[in-house]
């Protein structure tokens, strides 16, 4: 049985990857961080209670700020595979947090390659990093490949790029199974609420459900390349399998705007939205009603933006056979039917006096 090593367990894709190897028969190892909540609700699904026998699924506690808890674990789990996925990884977020985001993305990839090195594992345990799209940032081509020059435009994706090239030289210095992932966004019902996607998706649903007035958003005519997560983790795990170890894109191949995703959410539950007025002040409307639904708050502009980003994942499609199965139509819908049913799962909590969650960034 082979074993895995995934940090950032607890979030979106970690919570895709442990499934899928699961599935394929792996023992599955994940590092959680400390929290003052579990904060484990995205593999509640996967959890095995250690007391048992048979037990294929285990928590560690780990932070990738700490080198001398990813040496003990790593000699203790001793992983044919380490998947890196853990990162504080809000490109917002990394302009309020800039030197935590450098030691966690940056140092944090520098120290479980260490950790592999020190434990002379180089020749057992191959190791997958979560690399972006957002490493292209002011986009020199369209569309983005393998061979497209970085820039990048935010203290996480400067950060992203120190763990990109090591990732790079560790394998070139110690002949390492190490492989870049080039991953373009992706996202699912389990994405983080405070990314456009499922911000949208979640004040759509709480809207229609009359327990949201409005949408709050900055830059409306930011394109993504917006895949699906349940395809994507598949990609990583294909990297691992090869015979030789390199840096691949995973992206769609198409390419939306905010404007777009908006539209379209809202038109899964029933409302035609119409846009109005410019820059700060444009407004979406139901055309139905003529109610405002939503509004531009300068606070989510960021000092530099990523306008554009179109993946080419043609290395990966030929090479490694990989395809993504879900279109963007079918992905919004299903964030969005997800959304909805939580919003009935809160309104039926808050009809029988418990406090809801207010936060909403
Ligand atoms: P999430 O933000 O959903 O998850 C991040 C994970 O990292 C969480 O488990 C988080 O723990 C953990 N984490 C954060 N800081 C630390 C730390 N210091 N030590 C240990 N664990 C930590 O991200 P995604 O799942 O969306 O993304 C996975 C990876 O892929 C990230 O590295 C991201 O930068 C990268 N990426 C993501 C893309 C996307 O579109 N989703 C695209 C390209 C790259 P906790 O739950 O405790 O917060
Ligand atoms: P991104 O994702 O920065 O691409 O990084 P995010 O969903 O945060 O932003 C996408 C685009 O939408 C614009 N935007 C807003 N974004 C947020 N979060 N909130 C808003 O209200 C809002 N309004 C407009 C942004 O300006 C941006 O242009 C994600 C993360 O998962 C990274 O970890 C990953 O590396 C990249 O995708 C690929």
């Amino acid at each position: 049985m082979k074993k895995a090593l995934i940090s950032g367990i607890t979030g979106q894709d970690g919570a895709y990857l442990a499934e899928f190897l699961l599935q394929q028969g792996y023992e599955v190892h994940g590092i959680k961080r400390r929290a003052s909540l579990f904060n484990t609700e995205r593999i509640e699904h996967l959890y095995q209670d250690p007391h048992q026998q048979n037990v294929h699924f285990f928590l560690h506690y780990g932070d990738l700020t700490d080198s001398t808890n990813l040496i003990r674990l790593v000699q203790q789990v001793q992983p044919d595979e380490i998947y890196n996925l853990a990162a504080q990884s809000h490109v917002k977020v990394s302009f309020d947090t800039p030197e935590y985001t450098a030691n966690t993305d940056g140092l944090g990839t520098l120290r479980l390659l260490e950790a592999i090195r020190i434990l002379g594992l180089e020749e057992k345990t191959r190791y997958y990093q979560a690399s972006t799209s957002e490493l292209y940032g002011q986009v020199a081509e369209i569309p983005q490949s393998e061979t497209t020059p970085f820039y990048p435009r935010s203290p996480y994706a400067a950060a992203k790029l120190y763990a990109y090239w090591i990732t790079v030289n560790y394998r070139e210095s110690y002949n390492l199974f190490a492989c870049n992932g080039i991953l373009f966004n992706h996202e699912s019902p389990l994405r983080g609420e405070t990314f456009v996607t499922r911000k949208i998706t979640r004040a759509v649903a709480r809207i229609k459900l009359g327990m949201q007035e409005m949408l709050y958003l900055g830059n409306l005519n930011a394109l993504r390349d917006w895949g699906y997560a349940g395809d994507y983790v598949r990609a990583m795990w294909l990297m691992l399998q090869q015979d030789t170890a390199d840096d691949y894109v995973v992206a769609t191949g198409e390419t939306h705007s905010v404007r777009e995703f908006v539209e379209l959410a809202f038109r899964t539950v029933g409302i035609d939205i119409n846009w109005s007025g410019s820059g700060v002040d444009e407004t979406g409307v139901d055309k139905a009603t003529g109610k405002t639904l939503v509004r531009i708050d300068p606070r989510y502009f960021r000092p530099t933006e990523v306008e554009l980003l179109l993946g080419n994942a043609e290395k990966i499609k030929e090479k490694l056979g990989w395809q993504p199965q879900m279109s963007f139509t079918e992905l919004v819908r299903i964030m969005v039917e997800a959304d909805l049913k939580l919003a009935e799962k809160d309104r039926l909590c808050a009809s029988q006096g418990f406090v809801l969650p207010q936060y909403n960034d």
